[in-house]
């Protein structure tokens, strides 16, 4: 008997369960949320056990609460001393997680490296721990699987797995012949990443790298078959983007079945300016940051000074910093020439090998913490200065109101804060100064905080949270506070960073070869309009490149408040289009395509919309009340974003084509129609300036 498609089991595999790396931990962090409402208790998580972090996000608990056959499954193969902890992962959705003591299964590693090479022909070397750990992973991953399967015999189960650290399990899958519908999705690859690194121009040779020997030139040969085999061992495979699905048929040799593009938890707020009052209230913890770190050279008006920013992983090249920084030298150079009083200070966060703080920095905080502090002493005395006198009914003289003391430590304080060297351009101590890229790139450029500099550059070689003694601000919150989040990259599968800083209504630059850029670029008419600025790496020269973000910038620059808070209202109303509860729809798509083509005949059998709706009685509500239509005032069903009414409308072009339609089932096609209500102009109120007032 074929297992029932009705109320089907899902097993998520990755690397970064409950273990916090990079983009992946959001991904399946954010996305847990809709996945657990869709399958309730039969959505499990499978990661490695992160020791340190396990504690903080993990609430242990008791498998056989969720089910017998799991508990079984983890009792045989706890028999044999391998430990996990099992539980519920403390996010929204609190999906149930297995996560395997990686140790505890270390004595079978060289068993396990044999058979992978003697068997699936990976030639996996010893003294590659991130290796190691991801066949230890799959392996696992593998047994507990062969264990369900064994015990749940009714059920169909979909084991979808992420980037190869987890992909390790697809070939044994395969090989073993396990009864489950199986996904890959891949948020990179391995050579594209180490490409692009490097000085190739990998876009326009990507059709023709001879694969095998440039993996094999940078090392990574074993690890690149681990990467090939999965994609090519999994009955659905997916990448997170169109240019990673083409960069994949290229490099891995599949074409995707399609693309599963990254969404987010998006919180609407009941109002507008709700948003835009957070805005100015982090704003104001970043100008203090300012205060301090400029001090001496503190002759720039706040109310002209605007915030850029760029942060991510220390990927020099792949994030596009050097870009960034390239242009930020024109811009100072523009916008001295054209006499702007406009001030652009230009924040670069990535986090690098550092020492400490710096001195300097420090002490520019604590020079203008004692003058707050001074200052609010003598307001205090001020007052009851003036008190005094009025409660006599005299009026104060104000040539007496400051004491000659006041006026002493006053001056103090002004004088502690000249200073004759520059603002630093830095805030740490570098543990290779000499040659890290990006002091290299600002030396390069002068761009050293002069005076005169229109562009100054703050680099904070670590990531941001609310102890930094600094900002003392969350990097949602730096977030926030800034005008315009600048991500040029090179390489960039999705790119979480733009995305972050759409749907907190903050605009960004991307590029159309990033994920996030294209998708963007597909979905809305006018992106600029919107807050999202595309520079073209892919038809533009380099030196073009430049020019175009430095000419966006300029533009963002030379923007009036009144235009830059409406461009924020209208950035925020695209968060709708990057909620999971509209992107997890193409997760249902390749989780249903998996099960068809591993069920044909229950498909043909019975229709698809009765198959996809699991079981009451497990917690699950089915697709059809998770991803309900949403209530948006633009692009229903992922039409394209008009123009904003400000602007001349022209006709809606197109759909975002990213899991394809020619497998589903009609129930998703009726669900996607339903989605697909037209688009209600009324909806648009363009131009509005909730917030500004
Ligand atoms: C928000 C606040 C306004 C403030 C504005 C500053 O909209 O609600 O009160 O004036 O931000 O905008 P800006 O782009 O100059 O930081
Ligand atoms: C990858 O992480 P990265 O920064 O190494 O996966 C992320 C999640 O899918 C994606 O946003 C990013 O572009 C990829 O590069």
């Amino acid at each position: 008997m074929p297992r029932s498609i009705r109320s089907p089991w899902l097993f998520e595999s990755a690397w970064e369960v409950a273990n916090k790396v990079g983009g992946i931990y959001t991904v399946i962090r954010t996305k847990a949320l809709v996945t657990a409402a869709e399958y309730g208790s039969r959505y499990i998580l499978v990661g490695p056990l992160n020791p340190r972090t396990a504690p903080l996000e993990v609430e242990p608990g008791d498998a056989a609460l969720v089910s017998p056959a799991l508990k079984d499954s983890l009792d045989a193969i706890h028999s044999h001393g391998v430990r996990t902890v099992f539980g519920k992962w403390l996010i929204e959705g609190a999906p149930s997680v297995i996560l395997f003591d990686l140790g505890s299964l270390a004595s079978r590693l060289d068993e396990w490296r044999g058979d992978l090479y003697h068997t699936h022909g990976v030639p996996a070397p010893p003294n590659d721990t991130e290796t190691n750990d991801a066949i230890l992973l799959g392996y696992a991953t593998a047994w507990l699987l062969g264990e369900f399967l064994h015990r749940n015999r009714h059920d169909a189960v979909i084991a979808h797995f992420h980037e190869w650290q987890a992909g390790v399990a697809l070939p044994l899958i395969k090989h073993r012949g396990f009864d489950v519908a199986t996904v890959f999705t891949t948020h990179a690859t391995l050579l594209g990443r180490y490409l692009c690194a490097g000085s190739v121009d990998f876009y326009n040779h990507l059709q023709r790298f001879d694969v095998d020997a440039e993996a094999g030139t940078r090392g990574i040969y074993h690890r690149y078959c681990i990467e090939r085999g999965a994609a090519h061992s999994a009955d659905v495979f997916t990448t997170v983007s169109h240019i990673t699905a083409y960069e994949a048929e290229h490099l891995l040799k599949r074409k995707p079945d399609g693309v599963l593009p990254n969404g987010l938890n998006v919180i609407k707020f009941a109002a507008v300016h709700e948003f835009q009052n957070l805005h100015a209230m982090a704003k104001e913890k970043i100008h203090d940051f300012v205060r301090g770190h400029f001090y001496g050279h503190f002759d720039f008006d706040l109310d002209k000074t605007l915030y850029f920013f760029t942060a991510g992983r220390f990927e020099f090249r792949n994030k596009g910093v050097d870009m960034f920084l390239e242009s930020l030298g024109r811009l100072n150079h523009r916008l001295k020439q054209a006499g702007s009083k406009t001030t652009v200070v230009a924040f670069v966060i990535l986090p690098a090998a550092t020492q400490s703080f710096t001195v300097e920095t420090l002490k520019g905080h604590a020079v203008v913490k004692q003058l707050k502090d001074t200052v609010a002493d003598i307001q205090k005395e001020l007052g009851k200065r003036i008190f005094e006198a009025a409660v006599r009914g005299d009026l104060p003289d104000p040539a007496t109101l400051l004491s000659p003391e006041d006026l002493v430590t006053l001056k103090r304080r002004i004088y502690a804060q000249r200073r004759d060297e520059l603002p630093p351009v830095v805030t740490h101590n570098m543990v290779d100064d000499g040659k890290d890229p990006v002091l290299s790139a600002i030396r390069r450029l002068h761009l050293f905080n002069n005076r005169h500099d229109r562009v100054k550059v703050v680099y904070h070689p670590e990531f941001l949270n609310a102890s930094n003694p600094l900002f003392g601000l969350e990097y949602e919150e730096f977030v926030r506070g800034c005008h315009l989040g600048v991500f040029p990259s090179y390489y960039e599968p999705w790119g979480y960073t733009p995305a972050e800083c759409t749907v907190m209504g903050v605009p960004s630059v991307t590029t159309n070869l990033s994920g996030f850029g294209c998708y963007m670029e597909e979905m809305i008419e006018t992106p600029a309009d919107y807050g999202i600025y595309i520079v073209d790496r892919r038809m533009k020269s380099v030196e073009e490149s430049v020019n175009q973000l430095v000419d966006q910038m300029a533009q963002f620059a030379a923007k009036s408040r009144r235009q830059r808070i409406n461009l924020r209202n209208r950035t925020e109303r695209l968060a709708e289009i990057l909620d999971w509860k509209r992107m997890g729809l193409e997760y249902v798509k390749a989780r249903h395509l998996a099960l068809k083509r591993r069920y044909p005949a229950s498909f043909a059998e019975r229709s698809a919309r009765e198959s996809l709706t699991p079981s009451p009685q497990d917690g699950g509500k089915g697709y059809r009340d998770v991803y309900a239509p949403q209530d948006s005032p633009i692009a229903p069903s992922g039409q394209q974003v008009p123009k904003p009414r400000s602007t001349p409308n022209s006709p809606r072009l197109k759909h975002a084509h990213l899991m394809g339609d020619d497998d589903l089932g009609d129930h998703i096609l009726d669900k996607l129609d339903e989605l697909g209500v037209g688009h209600d102009d009324d909806d648009d109120e363009d131009d509005d300036e909730h917030g500004g007032h």
